[in-house]
């Protein structure tokens, strides 16, 4: 066997570091997790879930906690509840503990209705080149199952004023499920440092992304099916707070050079 076989069999899969803030999912947690499980195992994807419990009243902790006798889980909590900004950094953070520079981290919401089948195919193009792979309700192949037209409308008003201002190959920008290099979130915080992810709201989503088109790195998307007619309780997202501190975030960033 040659040296260079050698090494290449000695290579571990990439890992997979899922992050997941979540904040009042009891009721999604269990069909979240073993969607989870389900995707990965059965393919051999090395993986573990780091749940960032933001003070949640309806038991979220001890739903993780339950789940974490049969499976890799690590559960982070707030006491308080602290918005998602800054549970998406905690989760970012204790991610990058967790993995080597070739792993992979992925957010996605914790309310069950992103699949998490999708991650084999956000690993492959991963593989294939890019740096952050989002999961799009823009691309061709693409079914978003009961949202209101009401959110729907915003959604595209906002991804196509944002495709206009930062043509970087992204057309969904506030979806929360993404694939990130390991190694593109550490640059982020070593450059960075907290003030990566500064924004309170959901508009940090969106922010992250305008952070990391500065540190030329590849963006690409697949078609996601978003099964939100499956989504249990109301959406905690305030549609018209988060649109207009989206609005001021892109024109501050747009600005800024
Ligand atoms: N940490 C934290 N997470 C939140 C908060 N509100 C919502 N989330 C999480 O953010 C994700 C997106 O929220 P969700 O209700 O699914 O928004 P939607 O899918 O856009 O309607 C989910 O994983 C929520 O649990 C919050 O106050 N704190
Ligand atoms: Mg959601």
């Amino acid at each position: 066997m040659t040296q260079a076989v050698q090494e290449r069999q000695l290579r571990t899969p990439r890992k997979v570091v899922l992050a997941l803030p979540a904040y009042n999912e009891a009721p999604n947690l269990p069909a979240l997790l073993e969607a989870v499980r389900d995707a990965l195992e059965p393919h051999f994807v090395p993986y573990e879930v780091i749940v960032v419990d933001d003070g949640s009243t309806d038991g979220t902790a001890q739903v993780a906690r339950s789940y974490a006798r049969e499976m890799p889980i690590v559960l982070l909590q707030h006491e308080r509840n602290q918005g998602l900004g800054v549970t998406l950094r905690d989760g970012l953070k204790a991610a990058l503990e967790r993995a080597s520079e070739r792993d992979v981290i992925v957010t996605m919401d914790a309310d069950a209705t992103h699949p998490p089948g999708l991650i084999l195919r956000m690993l492959q193009l991963i593989e294939e080149g890019f740096d952050v792979v989002i999961a799009s309700r823009f691309q061709p192949g693409a079914r978003v199952l009961g949202v209101s037209l009401l959110r729907r409308l915003m959604t595209r008003a906002a991804s196509l004023l944002l495709r206009a201002l930062f043509p970087m190959g992204v057309r969904d920008f506030t979806c929360g499920f993404r694939a990130y290099r390991a190694s593109v979130i550490a640059t982020a915080f070593r450059t960075y440092n907290d003030a990566f992810i500064d924004q309170a709201g959901f508009q940090c989503m969106l922010d992250v992304l305008l952070k990391l088109r500065r540190f030329g790195v590849v963006m690409g998307e697949v078609p996601m099916v978003l099964r939100y007619d499956r989504k249990g309780g109301a959406s905690k997202m305030k549609v018209w707070r988060t649109a207009w501190a989206s609005l001021r975030l892109i024109l501050r960033r747009r600005f800024e050079g």
